[in-house]
């Protein structure tokens, strides 16, 4: 019998946030980048997901020596914390340059200056001692359709991931989908945008995914589906849990607190799948609600972290034989509520209610 899984877990610093949105300033003091690093390991997280900023301050300023000297310097506490760093983005939605996108900019010298920052981005990550990175394509999408050409855009999409396969022979590209928000539209909406661009890059086997379940809702699609899509095709590097409450703005809420039979679904898909079993990270991408005060401003990485834990349980200790026999007998309502007992933790003689209105009803 394999051995089960051993979940190893990560997180981005911007996971522990200080509350501001778009309406309200922060409500919360912010954490020094080595504060936040000195919680991964009590809070139970051993990876560190990086946009390239978060290693290197200012790194427009700086030059290729001086990046390199920072970013080592970041890899040293790390080492000295215990933590591996798992991948690294280049955050091309803040600067002036990249109002209009980084790669699909209507400008050329916008597209020259995310390339750059991209291939700057993997200078660090080298450094830091991965060769992940990953492409939240933030702003290659329109606000007004347009005012771009989407089919021009797609090429420069594949071309800006081509000339990072080139520069660096080693390093691999997650590329991580969101439908919407910033632009309006984005063009890479779903994983199987992204896994079609991964298939016509100049090396396919170093393209793959990272699904983020609040991405994957927002699209109108189902996570553990499109999980399910990224690892039949061996493309799923990571995965950004949380949950989302319908179609609103990105909520990054806690895994499992909008809809609990889903993170179910998740877990079940990457355990099932032996998701893990080559390093690979459990990513969360969660927010702490901006009422959190100070000191429990952290709670909703752990509660994400034992969340998981907990359905992973529920995975194991499902009842295979009877799953078996109900689909061979095509009871899937019977299925259906095995499962709700089952999440709930109570058997079928346990529901006295039923019973008790019976006996009402029958009494009367
Ligand atoms: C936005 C996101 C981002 C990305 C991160 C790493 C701030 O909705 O999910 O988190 O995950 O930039 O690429
Ligand atoms: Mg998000
Ligand atoms: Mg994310």
């Amino acid at each position: 019998m394999t051995q089960p899984t051993t979940y190893r877990f990560s997180f981005g610093p911007w996971n522990i946030s200080e509350g501001a949105d778009p309406f309200g300033p922060m409500v919360r003091t912010p954490y020094s980048f080595e504060e936040k690093l000195d919680w991964y390991r009590p809070l139970g997280f051993e990876g560190v997901q990086f946009h390239d900023d978060d290693a290197v301050e200012n790194i427009d300023d700086l030059d290729a020596s001086q990046v390199a000297a920072k970013a080592r310097q970041v890899g040293q506490m790390l080492k000295d914390r215990g933590l591996t760093a798992e991948f690294v983005a280049p955050r091309l939605w803040f600067d002036s340059r990249t109002v209009d996108g980084g790669y699909t900019s209507n400008s050329p010298s916008d597209r020259q200056y995310a390339l750059d920052r991209s291939l700057r981005t993997i200078d660090v990550a080298r450094e830091l001692g991965t060769p992940n990175i990953v492409l939240w394509l933030a702003r290659e999408g329109s606000y007004i359709r347009e005012s771009k050409n989407a089919r021009v855009a797609y090429d420069r999409i594949l071309d800006a991931v081509n000339a990072m396969l080139e520069y660096d022979r080693e390093c691999r590209i997650w590329i991580e989908p969101k439908p919407n928000e910033p632009t309006d539209h984005a063009y890479v909406p779903t994983i199987g945008h992204a896994l079609a661009i991964a298939y016509r890059s100049v090396d396919p086997s170093r393209v793959s995914g990272l699904i983020e379940t609040a991405h994957a809702i927002l699209a109108g699609l189902d996570p553990a589906d499109e999980m399910a899509f990224a690892l039949a095709h061996d493309k799923l590097a990571s995965v950004h849990l949380n949950d989302q409450n319908g179609l609103k703005y990105d909520q990054d809420k806690c895994f499992g607190s909008a809809n609990l039979r889903s993170a179910f679904n998740q877990v079940r898909v990457l355990e099932e799948n032996g998701f893990g079993r080559r390093g690979e990270f459990v990513g969360l991408d969660v927010k702490a609600i901006r009422t959190q005060k100070q000191d429990k401003s952290t709670a909703h990485l752990t509660n994400s972290r034992k969340t998981f834990l907990h359905l992973v349980e529920k995975v194991r200790t499902f009842d295979r034989e009877l799953e078996k026999q109900l689909i061979a007998e095509r009871d899937y309502e019977e299925l259906d509520a095995y499962i709700l007992r089952h999440l709930m933790g109570v058997s079928d003689d346990a529901l006295p209610a039923i019973e008790s209105a019976r006996e009402y009803s029958q009494a009367k």
